[in-house]
């Protein structure tokens, strides 16, 4: 695959910002963002939203930061560094969706702004533990997505914030309609947990075509952070200038080199890997 450069030494690199929840377990969430963002070339920011408690078996509870201090990080990190792309991750509470969605357009990020944002729109851990509060859906649906030039939900993200049941192609693209109609610039309905085929597909739709990113599936318990590793380095692509579909190419084949080089880790699922290209010479 053709990777994203790095800066050559004491060049600065294009920067990219997280806004996202912590993840103790070291897998997900900030930790998956800022690995990825750095191995894409990309100095990565972040806007800490929420502290998660978890390891690889799961979830035990989550801290939030006041809505006004992630606001402040973001206000803090553009006025300065200056990023040309940003990401929300875990956000945690609706307080904490409006006080993102105020800062992003006071500062010009979002679509049809100078910084695309790619929203992933984190409701739940791979076990199944809350990281979204079950009353914030609706400023998911009304504040979140519409400020996306990317919005990139899983299966139960998408059955959430649509109630559509994604089992075939035609429900994918009902989906994804779905979400474009919410306002999201570009859609991607991940395939990845249809289970039903060799290949993963994602969807990508524009509000008027369909485009299809297939890589081999790769069968591995130890995938935790792989929506994020996905959604960080279609961020990072971004960062470097490509386009949305350009961008989703990369990821797709990005996240599945992390997949190929996921390890064990604890007694639950391990976390796929974004460092594989210190590796991989
Ligand atoms: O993978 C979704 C996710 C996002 N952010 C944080 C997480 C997780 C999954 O566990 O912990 C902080």
């Amino acid at each position: 695959m053709e990777l994203l450069p790095l800066s050559p030494r004491g060049e600065t690199p294009v920067r990219a910002l997280t806004i996202a929840g912590t993840d103790s377990g070291g897998g997900a969430g900030i930790q998956a963002d800022s690995r990825t963002m750095a191995m894409c070339g990309v100095h990565a920011c972040v806007a800490v939203a929420a502290v998660t408690v978890q390891n690889s078996v799961g979830v035990r509870g989550f801290h939030e930061i006041p809505a006004e201090i992630v606001a402040d990080q973001v206000r803090c990190v553009v006025e300065d560094i200056g990023v040309s792309a940003a990401k929300t991750g875990m956000l945690a509470s609706t307080q904490i969706i409006e006080a993102v969605a105020q800062v992003c357009c006071e500062v010009g990020i979002g679509r049809d702004q100078a910084v695309p944002l790619v929203v992933d729109p984190v409701c739940a851990s791979m076990h199944g533990d809350p990281l979204l509060h079950a009353d914030a859906l609706d400023a998911i649906r009304s504040v979140l997505v519409p400020l996306a030039t990317v919005v990139t939900p899983n299966l139960d993200e998408v059955r959430l914030i649509t109630s559509i049941d994604v089992v075939d192609d035609a429900s994918a693209r009902r989906a994804a309609e779905a979400l474009h109609a919410l306002g999201a610039r570009w859609v991607i309905v991940k395939g990845g947990h249809l289970r039903s085929s060799a290949m993963s597909t994602d969807l990508l739709f524009d509000g008027d075509r369909f485009l299809e990113f297939s890589t081999p599936r790769i069968d591995t318990g130890n995938d935790h952070g792989g929506g994020d590793t996905l959604a960080a380095a279609i961020t990072s692509a971004l960062a470097h200038g490509r386009s949305v579909p350009e961008a989703v190419e990369f990821a797709k084949e990005w996240i599945t080199k992390c997949l190929e080089w996921a390890y064990d880790l604890g007694h639950g699922h391990g976390p796929v890997n974004p460092l594989w290209r210190l590796n991989e010479r």
